[in-house]
């Protein structure tokens, strides 16, 4: 009696993710929204047409994992070199992929602005509550009550104002098509975090405008805690005041 054996892929790397390991410390969340963008660039077919940019931070260094173009912008300028890059490769797929201090302190202007004009864009927001890349100083996303190296006695509102709630924030635009917020801290919700990349590609691809993922993230290293812990703190802290879900899409 003959046995046949097929060989299942359970697992293995996107072909538009550099055979490289990545950066990040154990337990980061970068690693995991990296393989996520690469997954679905792959799963569209569109690796020849899609320019990324990044600025400054931790999340910078995904230029060197992707195997695509990639443009490396000034601290929080990245929508404004994406817009460029829009202006003049008009059938190019174009996404920014930034962090919270990125985006939402030192490059608040030029996020907020490519929304309001409804820019032909796509951003990749990590919100990890911190500052990574510079020994976790106080983000416009860290939480009330929060100790960082900034602020050792944790937020406080008084003199540090509250945390910016930003996918709720561009979502009262009219321009935009499609804004959501998701976890990446479980199986089922790192699969519903591919979805909404996805979601974002086609919404630009379709010419429904701008587009928006923002991820809750983990940063062991600066919450000082270790990687499940910090997990958990995502999970049950940092998604309490952000929550998830979907803020606009072009069905609405
Ligand atoms: C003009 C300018 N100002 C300040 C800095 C220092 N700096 C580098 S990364 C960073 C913050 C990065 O934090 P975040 O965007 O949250 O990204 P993460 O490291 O958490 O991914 C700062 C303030 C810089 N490089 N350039
Ligand atoms: S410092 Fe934080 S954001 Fe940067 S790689 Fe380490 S865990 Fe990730």
């Amino acid at each position: 009696m003959s046995t046949t054996n097929v060989e299942r892929v359970l697992f293995e790397r996107p072909q538009s993710l550099v055979a490289l390991p990545f950066p990040y410390c154990p337990g980061c969340s970068h690693g995991i929204i990296n393989r996520l963008v690469a997954e679905v660039v792959d799963s569209l077919g569109i690796s020849e047409r899609v320019v990324g940019v990044t600025s400054i931070g931790c999340s910078v260094r995904c230029w060197k994992h992707f195997t695509y173009d990639m443009v490396q912008a000034a601290h929080g300028r990245a929508p404004a070199v994406a817009t460029g890059l829009r202006r003049v490769m008009p059938d190019r797929i174009i996404f920014t992929y930034q962090g919270d201090g990125d985006l939402a302190a030192i490059g608040t202007a030029e996020a907020l602005h490519s929304a309001a004009r409804g820019e032909r864009i796509t951003i990749f927001f990590v919100n990890n509550a911190i500052y990574g890349a510079t020994g976790g100083q106080m983000a416009p996303t860290t939480l009330l009550g929060q100790k960082t190296s900034s602020s050792p006695y944790g937020r406080d509102p008084v003199a540090a104002g509250f945390p910016i709630r930003v996918a709720e924030l561009l979502a009262t635009l009219p321009a935009p098509g499609y804004i959501a917020r998701v976890g990446v801290f479980d199986a089922a919700n790192v699969n519903r975090a591919r979805r909404a990349v996805q979601r974002a590609f086609e919404v630009q691809m379709e010419g429904k405008g701008f587009s928006l993922v923002e991820f809750l993230a983990s940063c062991p290293t600066n919450l000082k805690m270790d990687p499940v812990k910090a997990n958990e703190w995502v999970q049950k802290e940092l998604q309490q005041y952000f929550p998830l879900g979907q803020f606009k899409s072009p069905e609405e």
